[in-house]
Protein backbone atom coordinates (compact mmCIF):
# COMPACT_ATOMS: atom_id res chain seq x y z
CA UNK A 1 0.00 0.00 0.00
CA UNK A 2 1.25 3.47 -1.30
CA UNK A 3 0.85 5.39 2.42
CA UNK A 4 3.66 3.43 3.94
CA UNK A 5 5.69 5.09 1.16
CA UNK A 6 4.80 8.56 2.13
CA UNK A 7 6.20 11.24 4.05
CA UNK A 8 3.04 12.30 5.77
CA UNK A 9 1.23 9.86 8.29
CA UNK A 10 1.22 10.31 12.46
CA UNK A 11 4.59 10.30 13.35
CA UNK A 12 5.37 8.53 16.45
CA UNK A 13 7.83 11.34 17.72
CA UNK A 14 7.16 14.49 19.24
CA UNK A 15 7.85 17.08 16.75
CA UNK A 16 8.77 20.67 17.67
CA UNK A 17 5.90 22.94 15.73
CA UNK A 18 6.92 26.28 17.19
CA UNK A 19 10.03 27.94 19.23
CA UNK A 20 8.17 28.28 22.43
CA UNK A 21 5.33 25.98 22.12
CA UNK A 22 4.39 21.96 23.19
CA UNK A 23 5.25 19.83 21.17
CA UNK A 24 3.30 19.49 17.99
CA UNK A 25 2.15 15.80 17.44
CA UNK A 26 -0.24 14.14 15.09
CA UNK A 27 -1.92 11.80 18.13
CA UNK A 28 -3.84 12.47 21.39
CA UNK A 29 -1.08 14.22 23.25
CA UNK A 30 -2.49 17.95 23.54
CA UNK A 31 -3.54 20.03 26.36
CA UNK A 32 -6.93 18.70 28.11
CA UNK A 33 -8.89 20.23 30.98
CA UNK A 34 -8.96 17.54 34.23
CA UNK A 35 -10.31 14.63 32.45
CA UNK A 36 -7.47 12.33 32.11
CA UNK A 37 -9.47 9.96 29.34
CA UNK A 38 -10.99 12.55 27.50
CA UNK A 39 -11.37 13.14 23.94
CA UNK A 40 -9.37 16.48 24.16
CA UNK A 41 -11.48 18.84 25.65
CA UNK A 42 -14.57 16.65 25.33
CA UNK A 43 -16.17 16.31 28.52
CA UNK A 44 -16.84 13.36 27.77
CA UNK A 45 -15.11 10.15 28.30
CA UNK A 46 -13.32 8.14 25.58
CA UNK A 47 -14.11 4.95 24.77
CA UNK A 48 -10.29 3.32 25.78
CA UNK A 49 -8.74 1.68 22.49
CA UNK A 50 -7.83 -1.91 22.20
CA UNK A 51 -4.45 -1.06 21.99
CA UNK A 52 -1.87 1.43 23.54
CA UNK A 53 -0.25 2.90 20.57
CA UNK A 54 -3.13 2.45 17.82
CA UNK A 55 -3.02 6.47 16.98
CA UNK A 56 0.89 4.89 15.38
CA UNK A 57 0.61 4.09 11.91
CA UNK A 58 3.46 2.40 10.19
CA UNK A 59 5.51 6.12 9.31
CA UNK A 60 9.05 6.26 8.52
CA UNK A 61 9.57 9.65 8.95
CA UNK A 62 8.08 12.99 10.29
CA UNK A 63 6.06 15.32 8.02
CA UNK A 64 8.77 17.32 5.62
CA UNK A 65 6.65 20.41 6.43
CA UNK A 66 7.52 20.05 9.69
CA UNK A 67 11.32 19.43 9.01
CA UNK A 68 11.54 22.39 6.95
CA UNK A 69 10.25 24.98 9.76
CA UNK A 70 12.29 23.77 12.77
CA UNK A 71 15.36 24.37 10.85
CA UNK A 72 13.96 28.40 10.92
CA UNK A 73 12.49 28.30 14.08
CA UNK A 74 9.87 30.91 12.68
CA UNK A 75 6.57 29.25 11.30
CA UNK A 76 5.67 32.20 9.24
CA UNK A 77 7.23 35.45 8.20
CA UNK A 78 5.54 38.90 9.24
CA UNK A 79 3.41 38.98 5.79
CA UNK A 80 2.04 35.43 6.33
CA UNK A 81 1.63 35.75 9.84
CA UNK A 82 -0.35 39.48 9.27
CA UNK A 83 -2.12 37.90 6.25
CA UNK A 84 -3.73 34.73 8.48
CA UNK A 85 -4.64 37.41 10.95
CA UNK A 86 -6.36 39.43 8.89
CA UNK A 87 -8.44 36.72 7.09
CA UNK A 88 -9.20 35.13 10.41
CA UNK A 89 -10.49 38.52 11.63
CA UNK A 90 -12.58 38.75 8.27
CA UNK A 91 -14.31 35.41 9.25
CA UNK A 92 -15.06 36.09 12.87
CA UNK A 93 -15.87 39.62 12.64
CA UNK A 94 -18.06 38.38 9.37
CA UNK A 95 -19.75 35.53 11.22
CA UNK A 96 -20.91 38.29 14.30
CA UNK A 97 -21.82 40.66 11.77
CA UNK A 98 -24.17 37.78 10.27
CA UNK A 99 -25.51 37.01 13.51
CA UNK A 100 -26.51 41.04 14.23
CA UNK A 101 -28.40 40.80 10.83
CA UNK A 102 -30.21 37.75 11.37
CA UNK A 103 -31.55 38.76 14.54
CA UNK A 104 -32.42 43.03 12.77
CA UNK A 105 -34.34 40.30 10.38
CA UNK A 106 -32.27 40.67 7.04
CA UNK A 107 -31.95 37.27 6.40
CA UNK A 108 -34.10 34.31 6.64
CA UNK A 109 -34.07 30.30 6.92
CA UNK A 110 -31.04 28.83 8.48
CA UNK A 111 -27.54 30.25 9.28
CA UNK A 112 -24.28 28.25 10.70
CA UNK A 113 -21.89 30.25 12.05
CA UNK A 114 -18.30 29.42 12.20
CA UNK A 115 -16.78 31.12 14.75
CA UNK A 116 -13.97 29.14 16.80
CA UNK A 117 -13.15 26.84 13.49
CA UNK A 118 -11.27 30.21 11.68
CA UNK A 119 -8.07 28.55 11.99
CA UNK A 120 -8.95 25.48 9.62
CA UNK A 121 -10.44 27.87 6.74
CA UNK A 122 -7.29 30.05 6.97
CA UNK A 123 -4.76 27.54 8.07
CA UNK A 124 -5.96 25.14 4.38
CA UNK A 125 -7.60 27.48 1.79
CA UNK A 126 -5.21 30.66 2.31
CA UNK A 127 -2.80 28.31 0.68
CA UNK A 128 -4.26 27.49 -2.21
CA UNK A 129 -4.18 28.70 -5.65
CA UNK A 130 -7.28 30.56 -7.54
CA UNK A 131 -8.04 27.22 -9.85
CA UNK A 132 -7.67 24.96 -6.68
CA UNK A 133 -11.27 24.10 -6.02
CA UNK A 134 -13.17 24.16 -2.53
CA UNK A 135 -16.32 22.25 -1.04
CA UNK A 136 -17.93 23.12 1.47
CA UNK A 137 -20.79 22.18 3.08
CA UNK A 138 -23.67 24.64 4.84
CA UNK A 139 -21.25 26.35 6.99
CA UNK A 140 -19.55 27.90 4.39
CA UNK A 141 -19.27 31.92 4.82
CA UNK A 142 -15.72 31.40 5.77
CA UNK A 143 -15.13 29.02 3.34
CA UNK A 144 -15.91 31.48 0.68
CA UNK A 145 -14.36 34.43 2.05
CA UNK A 146 -10.96 32.57 2.62
CA UNK A 147 -11.35 31.37 -0.94
CA UNK A 148 -11.50 35.33 -2.14
CA UNK A 149 -15.21 35.56 -2.85
CA UNK A 150 -15.60 39.23 -1.41
CA UNK A 151 -17.40 40.30 1.72
CA UNK A 152 -19.98 41.91 -0.59
CA UNK A 153 -21.21 39.13 -2.54
CA UNK A 154 -21.21 36.84 0.43
CA UNK A 155 -23.34 39.21 2.79
CA UNK A 156 -25.36 40.43 -0.23
CA UNK A 157 -26.48 36.33 -0.82
CA UNK A 158 -27.24 36.20 2.81
CA UNK A 159 -29.74 38.91 2.23
CA UNK A 160 -31.11 37.44 -0.96
CA UNK A 161 -30.23 40.01 -2.92
CA UNK A 162 -29.35 40.09 -6.52
CA UNK A 163 -25.51 40.73 -6.21
CA UNK A 164 -25.51 37.98 -4.68
CA UNK A 165 -22.65 35.13 -5.43
CA UNK A 166 -25.58 33.22 -6.25
CA UNK A 167 -28.09 35.99 -7.77
CA UNK A 168 -29.74 35.76 -4.36
CA UNK A 169 -30.98 31.96 -5.13
CA UNK A 170 -28.75 30.34 -2.75
CA UNK A 171 -28.46 32.29 0.50
CA UNK A 172 -26.69 30.92 3.50
CA UNK A 173 -25.72 27.18 3.05
CA UNK A 174 -25.40 27.14 -0.99
CA UNK A 175 -22.78 30.00 -1.56
CA UNK A 176 -21.14 29.13 -4.42
CA UNK A 177 -18.61 30.77 -7.29
CA UNK A 178 -17.43 29.68 -10.19
CA UNK A 179 -14.99 32.28 -10.55
CA UNK A 180 -13.30 31.49 -7.17
CA UNK A 181 -13.55 27.93 -8.05
CA UNK A 182 -15.66 27.68 -4.67
CA UNK A 183 -18.29 24.28 -5.76
CA UNK A 184 -20.43 25.11 -3.17
CA UNK A 185 -21.87 24.99 -0.17
CA UNK A 186 -23.94 22.23 0.69
CA UNK A 187 -27.11 21.33 3.06
CA UNK A 188 -27.32 17.78 3.08
CA UNK A 189 -24.42 16.75 4.67
CA UNK A 190 -21.94 14.17 2.92
CA UNK A 191 -23.46 15.85 -0.45
CA UNK A 192 -20.16 17.55 -1.02
CA UNK A 193 -18.16 15.12 -0.61
CA UNK A 194 -18.95 13.29 -4.07
CA UNK A 195 -18.66 16.61 -5.68
CA UNK A 196 -15.32 17.53 -4.28
CA UNK A 197 -14.30 13.79 -5.85
CA UNK A 198 -15.37 14.83 -8.63
CA UNK A 199 -13.69 17.70 -9.00
CA UNK A 200 -10.46 16.13 -8.53
CA UNK A 201 -10.75 13.54 -10.88
CA UNK A 202 -11.56 16.15 -13.42
CA UNK A 203 -7.78 17.87 -12.96
CA UNK A 204 -6.32 13.93 -13.10
CA UNK A 205 -8.19 13.80 -16.37
CA UNK A 206 -7.24 16.64 -17.75
CA UNK A 207 -3.19 16.32 -16.77
CA UNK A 208 -3.41 12.75 -17.37
CA UNK A 209 -5.76 12.08 -20.12
CA UNK A 210 -6.46 15.10 -21.90
CA UNK A 211 -2.67 15.95 -21.67
CA UNK A 212 -2.79 19.31 -19.71
CA UNK A 213 0.64 19.23 -18.19
CA UNK A 214 0.60 22.07 -16.07
CA UNK A 215 -3.11 21.00 -14.48
CA UNK A 216 -2.21 20.54 -11.10
CA UNK A 217 -5.37 21.86 -9.48
CA UNK A 218 -5.90 20.20 -5.90
CA UNK A 219 -9.73 20.16 -4.47
CA UNK A 220 -10.12 20.37 -0.71
CA UNK A 221 -13.21 18.82 0.59
CA UNK A 222 -14.11 20.57 4.31
CA UNK A 223 -17.13 18.70 6.25
CA UNK A 224 -17.51 17.66 9.55
CA UNK A 225 -17.50 14.89 12.51
CA UNK A 226 -21.17 13.86 12.48
CA UNK A 227 -20.75 13.45 8.69
CA UNK A 228 -18.31 10.96 8.56
CA UNK A 229 -20.86 8.11 9.77
CA UNK A 230 -22.60 8.72 6.59
CA UNK A 231 -21.90 6.55 3.63
CA UNK A 232 -20.46 9.28 0.31
CA UNK A 233 -17.69 9.77 3.23
CA UNK A 234 -16.43 5.91 2.76
CA UNK A 235 -17.55 5.23 -0.59
CA UNK A 236 -15.36 8.33 -1.51
CA UNK A 237 -12.18 7.71 0.29
CA UNK A 238 -12.22 4.74 -1.74
CA UNK A 239 -12.34 6.05 -4.98
CA UNK A 240 -10.06 8.87 -4.38
CA UNK A 241 -7.66 6.19 -3.16
CA UNK A 242 -7.96 3.60 -5.93
CA UNK A 243 -7.28 6.24 -8.13
CA UNK A 244 -4.74 8.79 -6.65
CA UNK A 245 -6.96 11.65 -7.00
CA UNK A 246 -5.23 14.87 -5.47
CA UNK A 247 -7.55 15.78 -2.75
CA UNK A 248 -7.81 16.46 0.67
CA UNK A 249 -10.61 15.69 3.35
CA UNK A 250 -10.71 18.37 5.25
CA UNK A 251 -12.64 16.91 8.82
CA UNK A 252 -13.67 19.78 10.89
CA UNK A 253 -14.61 17.71 14.59
CA UNK A 254 -16.24 20.25 16.48
CA UNK A 255 -16.91 17.18 18.90
CA UNK A 256 -20.70 17.69 17.73
CA UNK A 257 -23.52 17.02 15.33
CA UNK A 258 -26.07 19.28 16.22
CA UNK A 259 -26.93 17.82 19.39
CA UNK A 260 -25.61 14.33 19.13
CA UNK A 261 -21.92 13.92 20.74
CA UNK A 262 -19.52 12.53 18.12
CA UNK A 263 -18.16 10.03 21.17
CA UNK A 264 -21.73 8.99 21.78
CA UNK A 265 -22.67 8.86 17.63
CA UNK A 266 -19.30 6.94 16.16
CA UNK A 267 -17.95 3.58 16.91
CA UNK A 268 -14.30 5.11 16.39
CA UNK A 269 -14.03 8.66 17.38
CA UNK A 270 -10.47 8.98 16.04
CA UNK A 271 -12.08 10.09 12.50
CA UNK A 272 -7.92 10.40 11.10
CA UNK A 273 -7.74 6.45 11.39
CA UNK A 274 -10.04 5.75 8.60
CA UNK A 275 -7.61 7.56 5.78
CA UNK A 276 -5.18 4.48 6.00
CA UNK A 277 -8.14 1.93 6.45
CA UNK A 278 -8.03 3.28 2.64
CA UNK A 279 -4.55 3.54 1.91
CA UNK A 280 -4.07 7.33 2.35
CA UNK A 281 -2.43 8.95 5.30
CA UNK A 282 -4.83 10.38 7.97
CA UNK A 283 -3.76 12.91 9.93
CA UNK A 284 -4.89 14.45 13.61
CA UNK A 285 -4.11 18.18 14.17
CA UNK A 286 -4.75 21.04 16.86
CA UNK A 287 -7.82 22.80 14.39
CA UNK A 288 -7.32 25.78 17.23
CA UNK A 289 -4.10 25.94 16.10
CA UNK A 290 -4.03 28.02 12.69
CA UNK A 291 0.01 26.98 12.22
CA UNK A 292 0.38 23.81 12.97
CA UNK A 293 -2.94 23.58 11.06
CA UNK A 294 -1.37 25.17 7.89
CA UNK A 295 1.49 22.79 8.08
CA UNK A 296 -0.33 19.93 7.66
CA UNK A 297 -2.27 21.61 5.01
CA UNK A 298 0.74 22.44 3.21
CA UNK A 299 2.30 18.23 3.23
CA UNK A 300 -1.17 17.28 2.20
CA UNK A 301 -2.00 20.37 -0.55
CA UNK A 302 1.62 19.69 -1.80
CA UNK A 303 1.52 15.66 -1.68
CA UNK A 304 -2.14 16.01 -3.74
CA UNK A 305 -0.20 18.51 -6.29
CA UNK A 306 2.69 16.21 -7.12
CA UNK A 307 0.22 13.92 -8.04
CA UNK A 308 1.04 11.28 -4.83
CA UNK A 309 -2.92 10.89 -3.84
CA UNK A 310 -5.69 11.90 -1.24
CA UNK A 311 -4.56 13.06 2.39
CA UNK A 312 -7.38 12.58 5.38
CA UNK A 313 -7.04 15.62 7.36
CA UNK A 314 -8.98 15.88 11.13
CA UNK A 315 -8.95 18.90 12.59
CA UNK A 316 -10.08 18.86 16.26
CA UNK A 317 -11.77 22.19 16.41
CA UNK A 318 -15.20 23.71 18.24
CA UNK A 319 -17.78 25.79 17.30
CA UNK A 320 -17.99 29.30 20.30
CA UNK A 321 -22.05 29.06 19.08
CA UNK A 322 -25.15 26.74 18.33
CA UNK A 323 -25.55 24.67 15.49
CA UNK A 324 -27.04 27.29 14.10
CA UNK A 325 -28.70 30.95 14.78
CA UNK A 326 -31.67 29.30 15.73
CA UNK A 327 -30.23 26.39 18.45
CA UNK A 328 -30.57 27.70 22.05
CA UNK A 329 -26.94 25.39 22.77
CA UNK A 330 -28.24 24.32 25.89
CA UNK A 331 -26.69 20.89 25.35
CA UNK A 332 -23.11 20.96 25.11
CA UNK A 333 -21.35 21.26 29.12
CA UNK A 334 -20.23 24.80 29.97
CA UNK A 335 -17.13 23.27 31.15
CA UNK A 336 -15.83 21.99 27.52
CA UNK A 337 -17.35 25.55 25.91
CA UNK A 338 -15.01 27.23 28.49
CA UNK A 339 -12.26 25.25 27.50
CA UNK A 340 -12.15 25.66 24.45
CA UNK A 341 -13.16 29.53 24.65
CA UNK A 342 -9.77 29.68 26.27
CA UNK A 343 -8.04 27.65 23.52
CA UNK A 344 -9.42 31.10 20.99
CA UNK A 345 -7.48 30.41 17.61
CA UNK A 346 -7.28 34.25 17.36
CA UNK A 347 -5.75 34.78 20.52
CA UNK A 348 -3.26 31.79 20.09
CA UNK A 349 -2.39 33.91 16.85
CA UNK A 350 -1.81 37.05 18.51
CA UNK A 351 0.28 35.72 20.90
CA UNK A 352 2.16 33.96 18.60
CA UNK A 353 2.45 37.09 16.76
CA UNK A 354 3.83 39.42 19.46
CA UNK A 355 5.88 36.88 21.20
CA UNK A 356 8.24 36.38 17.91
CA UNK A 357 8.27 40.37 17.55
CA UNK A 358 6.12 39.89 14.02
CA UNK A 359 3.30 42.19 14.95
CA UNK A 360 2.33 44.92 17.14
CA UNK A 361 -0.38 45.83 18.90
CA UNK A 362 -0.72 49.08 16.22
CA UNK A 363 -0.65 46.63 13.15
CA UNK A 364 -3.40 44.20 14.59
CA UNK A 365 -5.62 47.23 15.41
CA UNK A 366 -5.10 48.27 12.39
CA UNK A 367 -6.34 45.18 10.25
CA UNK A 368 -9.26 45.02 12.85
CA UNK A 369 -9.97 48.44 11.74
CA UNK A 370 -10.09 47.31 7.82
CA UNK A 371 -12.41 44.89 8.27
CA UNK A 372 -14.72 46.59 10.45
CA UNK A 373 -14.77 49.14 7.40
CA UNK A 374 -15.03 46.22 4.69
CA UNK A 375 -18.02 44.81 6.33
CA UNK A 376 -19.62 48.10 7.02
CA UNK A 377 -19.50 48.41 3.16
CA UNK A 378 -20.50 44.72 2.21
CA UNK A 379 -23.82 45.55 5.16
CA UNK A 380 -24.63 48.56 3.22
CA UNK A 381 -24.12 46.82 -0.21
CA UNK A 382 -26.53 44.04 0.36
CA UNK A 383 -29.10 46.13 2.13
CA UNK A 384 -29.08 48.55 -1.12
CA UNK A 385 -29.06 46.11 -3.68
CA UNK A 386 -32.05 45.03 -5.23
CA UNK A 387 -33.83 41.86 -4.86
CA UNK A 388 -33.65 39.03 -7.50
CA UNK A 389 -36.97 39.53 -10.26
CA UNK A 390 -39.71 37.01 -9.52
CA UNK A 391 -38.57 35.52 -12.99
CA UNK A 392 -35.84 34.08 -11.60
CA UNK A 393 -37.38 31.96 -9.23
CA UNK A 394 -37.54 29.21 -11.90
CA UNK A 395 -34.23 29.79 -13.94
CA UNK A 396 -31.98 27.12 -13.57
CA UNK A 397 -34.84 24.38 -12.63
CA UNK A 398 -35.09 21.56 -15.01
CA UNK A 399 -39.03 21.59 -15.78
CA UNK A 400 -40.97 20.38 -18.75
CA UNK A 401 -42.02 24.10 -20.50
CA UNK A 402 -45.59 22.23 -20.59
CA UNK A 403 -45.61 21.60 -17.31
CA UNK A 404 -45.67 23.58 -14.31
CA UNK A 405 -43.09 26.40 -14.41
CA UNK A 406 -44.59 28.18 -17.92
CA UNK A 407 -47.51 28.68 -19.54
CA UNK A 408 -48.48 27.81 -22.49
CA UNK A 409 -48.44 31.31 -23.31
CA UNK A 410 -44.67 30.55 -22.55
CA UNK A 411 -45.13 33.14 -19.49
CA UNK A 412 -43.68 31.87 -16.15
CA UNK A 413 -46.44 30.55 -13.89
CA UNK A 414 -44.97 32.43 -11.27
CA UNK A 415 -45.24 35.92 -13.25
CA UNK A 416 -49.31 35.08 -12.28
CA UNK A 417 -50.28 37.74 -9.68
CA UNK A 418 -52.21 34.86 -8.43
CA UNK A 419 -49.86 32.32 -7.79
CA UNK A 420 -48.35 33.88 -4.49
CA UNK A 421 -51.77 33.85 -3.21
CA UNK A 422 -52.00 29.94 -3.90
CA UNK A 423 -55.01 30.64 -6.78
CA UNK A 424 -53.18 30.35 -10.30
CA UNK A 425 -54.76 28.17 -12.59
CA UNK A 426 -51.46 25.57 -12.95
C1 LIG B 1 -28.24 13.76 4.69
C2 LIG B 1 -28.59 14.61 5.87
N1 LIG B 1 -29.02 14.02 7.01
C3 LIG B 1 -29.31 14.78 8.09
C4 LIG B 1 -29.20 16.15 8.03
C5 LIG B 1 -29.52 16.99 9.25
N2 LIG B 1 -28.31 17.59 9.78
C6 LIG B 1 -28.03 18.89 9.56
S1 LIG B 1 -26.60 19.33 10.25
C7 LIG B 1 -26.33 17.80 10.89
C8 LIG B 1 -25.13 17.51 11.74
C9 LIG B 1 -23.84 17.53 11.01
O1 LIG B 1 -22.79 17.58 11.92
P1 LIG B 1 -21.30 17.71 11.47
O2 LIG B 1 -21.07 16.94 10.24
O3 LIG B 1 -20.45 17.38 12.63
O4 LIG B 1 -21.14 19.26 11.08
P2 LIG B 1 -21.16 20.56 12.01
O5 LIG B 1 -22.57 21.06 12.01
O6 LIG B 1 -20.69 20.19 13.34
O7 LIG B 1 -20.28 21.53 11.30
C10 LIG B 1 -27.36 16.95 10.54
C11 LIG B 1 -27.47 15.54 10.95
C12 LIG B 1 -28.76 16.72 6.82
N3 LIG B 1 -28.60 18.02 6.70
N4 LIG B 1 -28.45 15.95 5.77
MG1 LIG C 1 -19.57 18.60 14.03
Amino acid sequence: MSFTATKFPPSPLPLTSRSNDKPLSFSFHHSKPNHSSSFLGSTRRLTPLATPHARRTPSPSPPSAVLLQQASNLLVTKEEGLELYEDMILGRFFEDKCAEMYYRGKMFGFVHLYNGQEAVSTGFIRLLKKEDSVVSTYRDHVHALSKGVPAREVMSELFGKATGCCRGQGGSMHMFSKEHNLLGGFAFIGEGIPVATGAAFTSKYRREVLNESDCDHVTLAFFGDGTCNNGQFFECLNMAALWKLPIVFVVENNLWAIGMSHLRATSDPQIWKKGPAFGMPGVHVDGMDVLKVREVAKEAIQRARRGEGPTLVECETYRFRGHSLADPDELRDPVEKEHYSGRDPITALKKYLFENSLANEQELKSIEKKIDEILEDAVEFADKSPLPHRSQLLENVFADPKGFGIGPDGRYRCEDPKFTEGTAHV
